[in-house]
């Protein structure tokens, strides 16, 4: 079948699943001219079974709360291609999770991981199990819960875990404790580990940081200085913590952070003091955003999205779909300069067509976080070696590491006028690598 062709087949057979046809749409659309100069991959339908799960594991999770009920959640895992190596990314916990979000996700994951360098392969999991407001006896009782069950189709080199919204290092530690009662193994399956059993310095400042060092490659190919530029963050989880902080050590001002609720807006930029207390605000107290507004008196905008606000850069790191068209318009009119996406998916298809007409400097989420997941292979690595790395190796390695998927959007991804389409880079890049591994793997 011809690459449109199974886009619209694909949209025949999973009609209801949104998410993961707007993330097969746009890599279809952009790496098709490539994929036609290879016959080879038509005869062997190699884009759709590189668009279709390899297996999906979904099921039921009982478990007991504070006062007594028997609650049941949604658990799967989606293990989408291991053509390039294991399995690998992470587990999201928020009441939204279903499978069409964790299709997309599988599938972006699948394309990001082969950007990195490091082999893996793309899969992704979680529960509809909404962590707010829970107590850590609940969270632990619901972890335990849900791995009784995913245990068995995980392992070192079969598949590997990791954290993604609303699962950081306490839920990967109880999913890690269960995972190695049930297996009998102390072995680097699950990456965000603490430090103390087998984590990496650095995983957790690694997508956030990792995404500013990729900007910092994209404003080189313009000679823009970082110093003094504004920056609108959206998010106050992981992702966004660290990006701020590696932002605020390079000089740069971080206006605004936000959570579901709405956003914080401080135009002279948070300071380390502020960027602290969020840090405890979110994981220690896990309060909302609001109450930085009331410790500090500045703005907050109720319900809204940080994109209203002037600013040079927006680095949205939330959430899937959480900038659209008109706040796409919205920031280029203010005069944005770059947009380097720390969530996954996080521009409308119309957002980043905006994006791309006006020739900023447009990174897609799978290039600019794929840091989070090359320090989870570091992790691996780390791991299978029984050895750990210093804090100054591993973050060395991770700047090489976003310098060369950096290198792999330009070379795949320039366009005649000499801007650079990270969009199509990425895409083609990704796709190129795990169409090779599974030509050269047969029809399995
Ligand atoms: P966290 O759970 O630590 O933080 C998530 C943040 O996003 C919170 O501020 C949360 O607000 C907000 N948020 C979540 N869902 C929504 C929503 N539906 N609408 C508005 N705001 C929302 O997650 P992470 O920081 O780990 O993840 C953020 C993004 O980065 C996700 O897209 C994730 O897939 C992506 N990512 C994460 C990586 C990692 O290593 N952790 C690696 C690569 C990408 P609230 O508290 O109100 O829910
Ligand atoms: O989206 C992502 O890349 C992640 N949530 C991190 C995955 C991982 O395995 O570290």
């Amino acid at each position: 079948m011809k690459a449109s062709e199974v886009l619209s087949d694909l949209k025949r057979r999973f009609p209801n699943e949104p998410e993961y046809l707007q993330a097969v749409e746009e890599v279809i659309t952009t790496i098709e001219d490539e994929y036609n100069k290879h016959p080879e991959f038509e005869r062997y339908n190699l884009i759709e079974r590189l668009c279709i799960p390899d297996r999906i594991f979904s099921f039921r999770i009982s478990w007991v709360d504070d006062k007594g009920n028997v609650q049941n959640n949604m658990g799967y895992r989606i293990q989408h291609n291991n053509a390039i190596g294991p399995y690998k990314g992470g587990i999201r916990f928020h009441s939204s999770v279903n499978q069409s979000i964790l299709k997309f996700l599988a599938f972006e994951q699948t394309f990001k991981n082969s950007l990195t360098t490091l082999p893996m392969g793309g899969g992704k999991g979680g529960s509809d199990f909404n962590p707010k407001g829970k107590s850590d006896m609940e969270v632990m009782r619901f972890c335990q819960a849900f791995l009784a069950e995913l245990w068995r189709h995980i392992g070192p080199d079969t598949d590997v875990p990791a954290g993604d919204i609303g699962v950081g290092g306490r839920e990967v530690g109880y999913m890690f404790g269960m995972y190695k009662k049930m297996a009998r193994e102390h072995t680097g399956t699950f990456t965000g580990k603490g430090l103390e059993f087998g984590g990496s310095l650095v995983r957790p400042e690694a997508t956030g940081y990792g995404n500013v060092y990729f900007l910092l490659n994209m404003l080189a190919t313009r000679g823009i200085d970082i110093k003094g530029k504004k920056v609108a963050i959206s998010g106050s989880g992981n992702v966004a913590t660290y990006t701020a902080k590696k932002l605020l050590s390079l000089g740069a001002k971080v206006v605004t952070m936000s959570d579901s609720n709405g956003t914080i807006y401080v135009p002279e930029g948070i300071s380390e003091e502020q960027l602290e207390y969020i840090f405890k605000l979110k994981n220690i107290y896990r309060g909302r955003i609001k109450e930085f507004a009331e410790e500090y008196g500045c703005e907050y905008f109720d319900g809204e999205r940080p994109w209203k606000v002037k600013c040079d850069i927006a680095m949205p790191s939330a959430t899937q779909n959480e900038l659209d068209g008109d706040d796409a318009r919205m920031l280029l009119e203010n005069g944005v300069i770059a947009v380097s996406e720390g969530a996954n998916m996080p521009s409308t298809p119309e957002a980043v067509h905006q994006f791309l007409a006006a020739k900023i400097l447009y990174a897609p989420g799978k290039a600019a976080n794929a840091g989070g997941v090359s320090v989870s292979g570091l992790e691996m690595s780390q791991n299978s070696e029984k050895i750990s790395w210093s804090a100054e190796e591993v973050d060395a390695k991770l700047q090489s590491i976003m310098k060369n998927i950096h290198e792999q959007c330009v070379k795949y991804g320039i366009q005649e006028d000499g801007t650079v389409n990270y969009v199509k880079g990425a895409n083609v890049a990704g796709f190129m690598k795990v169409a090779k591994a599974m030509m050269a793997q047969g029809i399995i």
